[in-house]
This record gives structure tokens, C-alpha cells and sequence, in this order.
């Protein structure tokens, strides 16, 4: 019998490049969630992919960016903390987007990383992926690894996380690079997130397209399991000029975030959505529970 392999890998990569569309297409189920606005991952998610003889668990991280805020700070450390805890660091360049400046400032950071480990360029263990090469003709794709293959990385793959493309040997290129180890997760596990705090990202993920340019920045949520079948979301707003966008007219945009999130939760769930003003939710690392 072949022996058990495991181990983390993380996905490093701009905002928006398409991390955690990834995470969840490796996974086969909905780990973290997806927007098209950059900076909605604002935790480090788990989501585990299981097969007999080994075990993935994927670090979703927020994109690695130049920080202005408090919260930019904190997204920053969650990525470099993750990267640094994997075994294998994915980093990932988006089809549609010619490598710039920012792909350069995340790969900076990794190979400075593998300079401190041995003199011999970039160290092994990290993966290049181009990423919704759907959306491209074959030779962008090309053009795209060609950028990526300047930093002598490990390996070099394509995908698609909508159509799948590439998914299967992606998985099988991540198996080989990890160690023999164990099985870090019951089978039954495909995300390693507090039930209440997958209620409150499922919330937010709803809320997000709702919500007009600067808005979804300054909200942040907060879910409370009052039983088991009931559930109080909190949504904090830095202003109370903002509570009543966030609530629309009538409610409706509560209504509409409410419905798009039900499906997600077992059947008769009772979920109560609530906005509350908190000016300095961002300031308040605690806070971020979100
Ligand atoms: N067509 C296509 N769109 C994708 C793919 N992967 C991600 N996207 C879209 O790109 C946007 C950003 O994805 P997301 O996973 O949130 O990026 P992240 O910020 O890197 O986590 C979302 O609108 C996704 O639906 C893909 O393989 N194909
Ligand atoms: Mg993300």
C-alpha cells in the first residue's frame, strides 16, 4: 500500500486572481467564499480535500496587497502567517491580467522568503498556477507561464476553476510535493471554520454585491447560534448614514441577503438579520470576526 501523504497548501496571489473560486473547486464544495470585488477574504480559510491515500488542506488567503488601513495590515499578516505555514505555496496569476507590479510585490515576498532558506534562487515548493484560463485564448495562457516560469518555480499549471481544466493534475502535481504524513482531518470535514463564523462570511459574501464602490469595505458581520435551527447575524456598518443602504428599501436588500443565504444552511433554519452602527469596527482587530 502507498504511503499517506499531507499537508497545507496555501494560495498567494493579487486580490481577485481567483483564490478562492480555486480553493473551493479543489475542494468539490463551497469552502470560503467569492466576489468580484477584490478584498473579501478577510480570514485565512481551511477547506480540506480528502482521498485514501492522502489529504490537502488548502489555505484561502486574502490577497497580498500595499496596506492603508488597519484591516489591509491584518490581510497582509494572514497571508504571510499561512505562507509560511505551508508546505506548498501556490501563487497564483490571473489569465486575464498581464503579470504587473503587484504579482511582482507577492513574488518578491516568497523569494526573499526562499533567499533566507538556501542561496539556490527560489526555493522548491511553489506552485505557479494561471488561473481562469476559460476566459483566454491558448496563447495568453502561454504568455502568462512564460511570466511565471522567470521565477523558476517548481511547477507550472493552467486551470480553470469553472470548467475544472487542470484541477485533477493540479491535485495530483500538490500530493507529490507534500510529506508522508497524517490525516489532519476526520473525512466528514471540508472546511475548518466554526459553524457561526461560516454564517457570518455566508452573510457578508450575500451583502457584498449589494452594496455601492466604497461601502463594502466598511462592513463587517457577525453571526450568534441562538439554538440549534436559529441564528442572529449582526451587520456592522462604520456609519449610521450607511445603515439604511445596507437595509434598502423596505428591507429589501436585508430580504434578498436572507433568502441568498438560507439555501446554504440546514433546512428551517431561522435566520435574523440585524444592522448595527460601530465606527471603529476596522480599528479593532477583535472585531474582525467577519
Ligand atoms: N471565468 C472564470 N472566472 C473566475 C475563475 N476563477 C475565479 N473567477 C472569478 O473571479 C472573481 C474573483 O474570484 P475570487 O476567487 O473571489 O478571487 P480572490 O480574491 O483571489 O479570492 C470572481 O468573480 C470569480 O467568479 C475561473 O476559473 N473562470
Ligand atoms: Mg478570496
Amino acid at each position: 500500500m502507498s504511503e499517506h501523504r499531507s499537508g497545507f497548501v496555501a494560495m498567494l496571489g493579487r486580490p481577485n486572481v481567483g483564490k478562492s473560486t480555486l480553493v473551493n473547486a479543489l475542494c468539490g464544495e463551497k469552502v470560503t467564499i467569492v466576489s468580484k470585488r477584490p478584498q473579501t477574504t478577510r480570514r485565512s480559510y481551511r477547506g480540506v480535500w480528502h482521498q485514501e491515500d492522502a489529504q490537502i488542506v488548502f489555505l484561502d488567503t486574502p490577497g497580498i496587497h500595499k496596506p492603508v488601513t488597519a484591516l489591509g495590515e491584518r490581510l497582509n499578516s494572514h497571508a504571510q502567517v499561512a505562507a509560511d505555514d505551508a508546505d506548498v505555496v501556490c501563487f497564483l496569476l490571473d489569465a486575464t491580467q498581464p503579470a504587473g507590479r503587484g504579482d511582482e510585490f507577492v513574488l518578491d515576498k516568497l523569494a526573499a522568503k526562499a533567499t533566507a532558506i538556501g542561496p539556490n534562487a527560489i526555493a522548491p515548493n511553489i506552485m505557479g498556477i494561471v488561473t481562469k484560463c476559460d476566459l483566454v485564448k491558448p496563447a495568453i495562457v502561454v504568455k502568462q507561464l512564460a511570466a511565471l516560469s522567470e521565477y523558476n518555480l517548481s511547477d507550472y499549471i493552467a486551470v480553470s476553476a469553472l470548467t475544472g481544466d487542470g484541477l485533477d493534475t493540479l491535485r495530483d502535481l500538490l500530493i507529490q510535493l507534500l510529506p508522508v504524513g497524517p490525516k489532519y482531518f476526520p473525512p466528514d470535514i471540508v472546511r475548518d471554520l466554526k459553524w457561526e463564523d461560516w454564517v457570518a462570511e455566508l452573510v457578508r459574501e450575500q451583502l457584498l454585491p449589494t452594496l455601492r464602490e466604497e461601502l463594502p469595505h466598511s462592513v463587517a458581520t457577525r453571526a450568534e447560534l441562538d439554538d440549534e435551527r436559529r441564528m442572529r447575524c449582526d451587520i456592522l456598518v462604520e456609519r449610521p448614514s450607511q445603515r439604511p443602504i445596507v437595509i434598502g428599501h423596505g428591507g429589501k436588500n436585508l430580504k434578498a441577503v436572507r433568502e441568498a443565504v438560507l439555501p446554504h444552511l440546514p433546512e428551517d433554519t431561522e435566520l435574523t438579520l440585524r444592522v448595527k452602527v460601530d465606527k471603529h469596527w476596522q480599528s479593532r482587530p477583535e472585531r474582525f470576526g467577519c
